[in-house]
C-alpha cells in the first residue's frame, strides 16, 4: 500500500459486467460516487447511471459529489440527481454503493467515510492504472477504456434492457457522449481510438446532441481561465534539450486573473503542440501551503513517455499520458522534482 492508498497487487478486475449487471438487479438503494472535483467523464458516468438505476421505478439512486463542480454542472445534471458537499447526509441507508472513474482512497476525498467498511456493497468500475484494492468486493478495472463512459454505456444499456447504448434513452445517451467527448478532447487526445469513436457515433443516434454539449463545455470558458492560462504560458521553462514543458500557476496568479482553482485543467496540453516538447508538467500552487498539484501530459509513442511511471514513482498515478501528484514542497522544489523525475525518461 503506497501512502496514496491504492494498492498495486489487489487492483484489477474481479467481476465481468455480466456479473454486475445481476448484482444490481435486486438492490434498490444505489448511491453512485466518482472522484473529488469531477471531471466530465466522472459526472457524465454518475448522471448515466443514476438515470439508468432510476428506470427501475421501486428503486432509489443517487450521486453524490465533493469539491469544486464544473462550470456546466448544471447544463449536464437535475438538482435532484445529486448531493454535493463534505459531509452529504444521505436520505437513505444504501444496499449498494458504485464508484465510477476513480478507486482510490486519496480521490474520493471528502466522500471516503461513504464507503469505508463498506466493500461488501461496494463496486468500483475505473479505467485508471492504480487503486486500492480494500475499496470494493467488485471491481471492473479497464485500462483501455479512453472513458470510464465507455464501461457505464454497457451497463446502462443492460439496466435499460436495450441491446446496444444507440437504443439508450438520450438522456442517458447525452452524459454519457459528454464523457467520452471530454476525456477524449472532443475525440483528438491519443485515446481516442475505434472503440470510442463508435460508441460516440452510437450515443449521438440515440440523440446525444454534438453540438449543444460543445458549446456547454468548450465556449462558455470565464475570462479568468483564459487570463491564468496567458500568465501561466507566459512564465512557461523549458528543460532537457526542450523536451520538457514546466508552467507554474500561483495562488497570487489564481487571484489576480479572477480565476477560480478548478481553471487550470486542459493547460499541459496546449504546451504538447510545441514541437520539441514530450512531456508538460503544469504546477499549481494550492492551499494549504505548502503543497503543489502537479499536471503530467506526454505525447504518445516515441515520441512522448510514460507520465504515469513517473507520477507514481513520486506517489501519485493515473494514465500513461495523463496523471498527476501532489507535493508537500515549495513551486521551486516541486520544479526541481519534475525535472529530476522526467530526466530519466528524456534520456
Ligand atoms: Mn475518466
Amino acid at each position: 500500500m503506497n501512502h496514496d492508498g491504492t494498492n498495486l497487487a489487489s487492483w484489477g478486475t474481479s467481476h465481468g459486467m455480466h456479473d454486475l449487471a445481476a448484482w444490481l438487479a435486486d438492490k434498490s438503494r444505489v448511491l453512485v460516487l466518482t472522484h473529488a472535483k469531477p471531471d466530465g467523464d466522472a459526472i457524465g458516468a454518475a448522471i448515466a447511471l443514476v438515470r439508468a438505476l432510476r428506470l427501475a421505478p421501486a428503486r432509489r439512486a443517487l450521486a453524490a459529489f465533493t469539491g469544486a463542480m464544473p462550470h456546466w454542472a448544471g447544463d449536464l445534471t437535475r438538482r435532484d440527481e445529486y448531493i454535493e458537499g463534505t459531509s452529504p447526509l444521505l436520505p437513505f441507508e444504501p444496499d449498494a454503493i458504485i464508484i465510477v472513474d476513480t478507486g482510490s482512497w486519496t480521490q474520493l476525498d471528502a466522500l471516503a467515510p461513504l464507503v469505508r467498511g463498506k466493500a461488501s456493497i461496494t463496486t468500483v468500475i475505473d479505467h485508471h492504472m492504480d487503486g486500492a484494492g480494500d475499496m470494493a468486493d467488485r471491481r471492473l478495472v479497464d485500462t483501455g477504456a479512453s472513458a470510464v463512459c465507455v464501461l457505464l454505456a454497457d451497463l446502462c444499456a443492460r439496466l435499460a434492457g436495450v441491446q446496444a447504448p444507440r437504443d439508450l434513452p438520450p438522456d442517458i445517451a447525452a452524459p454519457l457522449y459528454f464523457g467520452c467527448a471530454t476525456d477524449t478532447g472532443w475525440f483528438r487526445f491519443p485515446n481516442t481510438n475505434a472503440r470510442i469513436l463508435s460508441l460516440g457515433a452510437e450515443l449521438q443516434r440515440a440523440g446525444a446532441p454534438h453540438a449543444h454539449l460543445y458549446e456547454v463545455s468548450e465556449q462558455r470558458q470565464r475570462a479568468g481561465r483564459i487570463r491564468v492560462l496567458g500568465r501561466a504560458l507566459a512564465g512557461m521553462t523549458l528543460h532537457k534539450n526542450d523536451q520538457l514543458a514546466i508552467a507554474r500557476i500561483s495562488l497570487d496568479d489564481i487571484k489576480q486573473t479572477g480565476a477560480i482553482p478548478g481553471d487550470t485543467g486542459g493547460f499541459g496540453d496546449v504546451m504538447l503542440s510545441i514541437s520539441s516538447v514530450r512531456i508538460s508538467a503544469i504546477l499549481t500552487e494550492s492551499a494549504p501551503a505548502p503543497l503543489i498539484k502537479v499536471s503530467l501530459r506526454s505525447k504518445p509513442g516515441p515520441a512522448g513517455a510514460d507520465v504515469h511511471a513517473i507520477a507514481s514513482a513520486l506517489g501519485g498515478g493515473g494514465h500513461a499520458q495523463a496523471s498527476g501528484v501532489k507535493l508537500s514542497v515549495t513551486m521551486d522544489e516541486a520544479a526541481r522534482i519534475i525535472e529530476q523525475a522526467c530526466a530519466g525518461a528524456l534520456a
